[in-house]
């Protein structure tokens, strides 16, 4: 029997001629993939760098990204990728929670400059920027056979997510979850060898890195790597040859806009097998806009960094707009009252989730992890309910403090530590407002310490400043909410539910 590992790697170490992956005018066969992932694995090996060693991936989507992605798995080397657009404070907590060794990012650019910027912990003894000459040294390692862990709950990546707190935690995601989990999902996707995946979400966050590379590591497609999402630049990309796209319901609704601005180019889309959508719930509307241009239904499917994808609309069967579908083989679910009470159909309930894609620990937290779960059932903390059918609708968080902005998911906890201490301001609390775009848009509702003393737009332009100063761009408070008080309950708890406005009411000022 081979391990987890050796399953998902296989198509690297007996490469075929094939082109695996496309990024702009180049390509890189299996054979090339497996070859540099081999040779980067052994240059890591050389340098005293040991199978459950962490290093962390700040970079940019390229082709030398998915080489390191494959070098760490085949030595066992833990994955930490980190989003692109953090700033120095949120990239300092995560190299050292994770203790990371080394830090990979680009060579040159923007990205670039930022890092350098950064004062990085003692623990990281290298810095090296991909397709660099740091780089090109590591790769002219001959190709040799590293010894990677035999065991299936070796932790591949850990990825790091926000929670209620203001920190965010590590998933450590093992070997069996990316192999059983997303086989199983790319199963179910019925992927091929002859598939094309038009990828233009980030590779830092389980739809991108695990659905797009890893499906496709144990599928064997073939992958174009987007660096960006680009409306027309992912329709060129379908048009031309692409037959599978995965994305946030934020890109579909551009897709939509693109489409809506030359309808012309909908029945095109038409030669393309499947699309999906997750990370965010997408509305009844947009898939039916969708519909109306490219006659695709498109797939919605739920999933989280803790659990990989748990539940997906059939591939053959029903799509139901408006529903995340059913269990993905290998996983179960129940939804649950608070006192763990099986709910009834159409009930009410938290989403609980099992099987084989579950992480094994969230980093350095073990009652955190213990917490998390209950009866070995993991608690995602999703509100939904499951028809008579089976099929599950998600209505919404338990907590009002975690945001969906984009795809990307936000503490709102975190954004008010930052803005902690801000003059003039007497109380505050973000929270997430409806946006038909962005899934939610983050909102700061503030109560000035002297009423009527300025306006709205002076407190988001102060807000704004510290935001811009503390935390990624995508973070950002957009709108100010002026109010007389918090509202609380009896025993002085905020109760933001009370602050959101509904979709469609006025925003107030
Ligand atoms: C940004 N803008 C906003 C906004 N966010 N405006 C209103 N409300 C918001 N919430 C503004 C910006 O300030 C900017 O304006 C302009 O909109 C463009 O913003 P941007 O952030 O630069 O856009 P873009 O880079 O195009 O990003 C959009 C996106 C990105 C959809 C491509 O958000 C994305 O890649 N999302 C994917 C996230 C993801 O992969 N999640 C998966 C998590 S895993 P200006 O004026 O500055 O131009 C998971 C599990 C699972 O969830 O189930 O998959
Ligand atoms: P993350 O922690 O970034 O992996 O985000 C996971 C969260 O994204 C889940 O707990 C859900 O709240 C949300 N999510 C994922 N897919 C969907 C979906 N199809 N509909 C609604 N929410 C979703």
């Amino acid at each position: 029997m081979t391990s987890a590992r050796l399953r998902l790697l296989h198509r690297l170490v007996h490469p075929s001629d094939r082109v695996a992956l496309r990024s702009g005018d180049r390509a890189l066969t299996w054979a090339a993939w497996g070859d540099a992932a081999q040779r980067y694995a052994a240059a890591l090996d050389t340098s005293g760098v040991r199978a459950g060693d962490r290093i962390a991936v700040m970079a940019s989507t390229s082709l030398e990204l998915a080489i390191a992605l494959a070098g760490h798995h085949l030595l066992g080397a833990i994955h930490v990728p980190i989003n692109t657009r953090y700033e120095a404070a949120e990239v300092d907590h995560i190299l050292r929670d994770s203790g990371a060794r080394w830090l990979l990012t680009d060579a040159h650019g923007p990205l670039r400059d930022r890092v350098d910027g950064f004062a990085l912990p003692e623990h990281v003894e290298r810095v090296v920027g991909l397709g660099g000459h740091a780089w090109d040294a590591l790769l002219s390692e001959p190709a040799r056979p590293v010894e990677g862990p035999a065991s299936d709950e070796a932790t591949a990546l850990l990825i790091y997510t926000s929670g209620t707190t203001g920190r965010s935690k590590g998933v450590a995601l093992p070997f069996r979850a990316l192999e059983g989990g997303i086989g199983a999902l790319t199963a179910l996707w019925a992927w091929t060898e002859d598939d094309r995946l038009v990828l233009a979400l980030p590779l830092f966050h389980v739809h991108g890195l695990c659905i797009g590379l890893h499906g496709t590591l144990l599928t064997g497609n073939e992958v174009v790597l987007l660096p960006r999402f680009d409306a027309e630049e992912v329709l060129d990309a379908l048009e031309a040859g692409g037959s599978v796209f995965m994305g946030v319901p934020t890109m579909y609704a551009r897709l939509v806009a693109a489409l809506d601005a030359a309808p012309a180019r909908g029945p095109a889309l038409r030669a393309v097998r499947l699309f999906t959508s997750g990370s965010a719930a997408l509305s009844p509307d947009l898939f039916d806009r969708f519909e109306a241009h490219t006659g695709h239904r498109i797939l919605e499917r739920y999933g989280m960094s803790e659990t990989l994808l748990s539940l997906s609309n059939p591939y053959d069967g029903e799509r139901r707009r408006g529903t995340v579908g059913l269990p993905v083989p290998g996983y179960e679910v129940r939804i649950c009252q608070e006192d763990g009470t099986p709910c009834a159909p159409e009930e009410v309930g938290e989403l609980e989730v099992r099987g084989v894609g579950l992480l094994t620990a969230y980093h350095g937290l073990p009652d955190v992890t213990a917490a998390s779960f209950r009866d070995g059932w993991f608690r995602t903390g999703d509100v939904a309910k499951q028809g008579a059918d089976g099929y599950i609708t998600l209505l919404g968080r338990r907590s009002v403090d975690i945001l969906k902005c984009g795809g990307f998911k936000i503490s709102a906890r975190e954004i008010e530590e930052a803005l902690e201490g801000l003059p003039g301001i007497a109380e505050l609390a973000v929270v997430g407002v409806p946006d038909e775009e962005w899934g939610q848009r983050i909102a700061a509702a503030v109560v000035p310490e002297l009423h009527g003393a300025a306006p709205a737009e002076h407190w988001l332009a102060l807000v704004q400043e510290r935001c811009r100063a503390r935390l990624a761009d995508f973070k950002c408070v957009r709108e100010v909410l002026l109010l007389d008080a918090l509202p609380r309950n009896a025993l002085g708890k905020v109760q933001k539910h009370r602050i959101v406005p509904q979709p469609g009411a006025a925003s107030r000022d």
